[in-house]
């Protein structure tokens, strides 16, 4: 038998990154591939999810054109009022994170209890926490809007319970949020850093377009619901004083939105805890930690006013939190004020 010309036959392909795309799918396995042991799990768990992504972004895409507009006539547990995009966007993503096989409970901001995954088939290791479509009230007018999503890894694969689900921000392993705007992107951490994918929808692929992104130490926004001044604290009173005569006033009134505003252009959004709202209006386990661990990933702050945010131990899945983040800066001034 012939012998095989190794010169002539066979060419290295050069495995580095070269001048082509990088998918979202090819970035994780990258990350993937640097941590010894890796199962992969996380890898299809984060495809699941984006595939969530591309399904809500087409259908809100489309919603006035397929009567997805408008309210269901229905309140959830927080008794806010339902709308057609935020049941559908919840049941797209139930199913897909259910379908990846890779998790143990599922936490959404549209229902009450805690979803257990019992077929021992399809149970993963991983918690996600998530708000299927945040930015409700900007639904209908075609402003921008978002899903949040929050990972937490169960301690043993063998008795996954309420510990797994009630426990510090400091848990979690992975976060983002997908903004549905003038161009969607998905924001992402693992824990190395923050970065951002844009939909290319000629190919239906998250394309890498913002690596490692840094939010600057100081910026020149602040972004709080000041029609809540009456009110505020007198912390947050005075800071909103202090910054209104030097910065400009940014609030589209969707979390995603505001908070990739600051994450992009730097500043601070808050929305504090009020005499109003005694516990403020985000949730903890599905806004404010996956976007204070974001923030934190970009160099960052994420703050009450009086503590980290991701030191916060929830005490139920639906438990709220004033929080202010941004600019390192920023927020330290914030904290200023609650101090004095
Ligand atoms: P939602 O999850 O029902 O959409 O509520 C959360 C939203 C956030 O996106 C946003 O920061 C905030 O509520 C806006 O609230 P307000 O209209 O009180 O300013
Ligand atoms: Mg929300």
């Amino acid at each position: 038998m012939a012998e095989i010309d190794n010169e002539t036959v066979f060419e290295k392909i050069n495995t580095g990154v070269g001048t082509d795309l990088i998918t979202m799918t090819r970035w994780v396995l990258d990350q993937q591939r640097k941590v010894q042991d890796a199962s992969g799990d996380l890898t299809i768990l984060l495809t699941a999810i984006q595939f969530g992504c591309k399904f809500v972004a087409s259908k809100v895409k489309q919603a006035g054109l397929i009567n997805l507009l408008g309210l269901t006539g229905s309140s959830n547990v927080q008794g806010e009022d339902v709308k057609k995009l935020d049941v559908l966007a919840n049941d797209i993503f139930k199913n897909a994170l259910v379908a990846s096989g890779k998790c143990c409970f599922l936490v959404s901001e549209e229902d009450e209890r805690v979803m257990v995954i019992e077929d021992p088939s399809f149970r993963g290791k991983y918690i996600v926490t998530f708000d299927p479509l945040d930015g409700s009230s900007n639904i209908d007018c075609g402003v921008s809007i978002g899903t949040i999503f929050g990972i937490f890894k169960v301690h043993d694969d063998h008795a996954p319970g309420s510990k797994d689900i009630i426990r510090s921000g400091r848990d979690l392993v992975a976060a983002g949020y997908c903004m549905y705007g003038s161009y969607v992107e998905l924001i992402v951490s693992v824990g190395t850093g923050l970065h951002g994918f844009t939909l290319d929808p000629a190919i239906g692929e998250f394309i890498l377009t913002h690596p490692s992104i840094r939010i600057p130490s100081r910026g020149k926004i602040y972004s709080i619901n000041e029609g809540n001044y009456k009110y505020f604290d007198e912390p947050t009173k005075k800071y909103v004083d202090s910054v209104k005569t030097k910065y400009s006033a940014r609030y589209v009134g969707s979390m995603v939105a505001d908070v990739h505003r600051t994450v992009l252009y730097g500043g601070i959004f808050g929305y504090p805890a009020d005499s109003k709202s005694k516990n403020g209006k985000l949730r903890i386990l599905y806004e404010v930690f996956p976007m204070a661990y974001l923030v934190e990933q970009a160099g960052g702050r994420a703050s009450t006013g009086k503590q980290d945010a991701l030191d916060i131990t929830p005490r139920h899945i639906h438990d709220r939190s004033g929080v202010w983040l941004g600019s390192a800066d920023d927020v330290a001034d914030l904290e200023a004020f609650y101090r004095a």
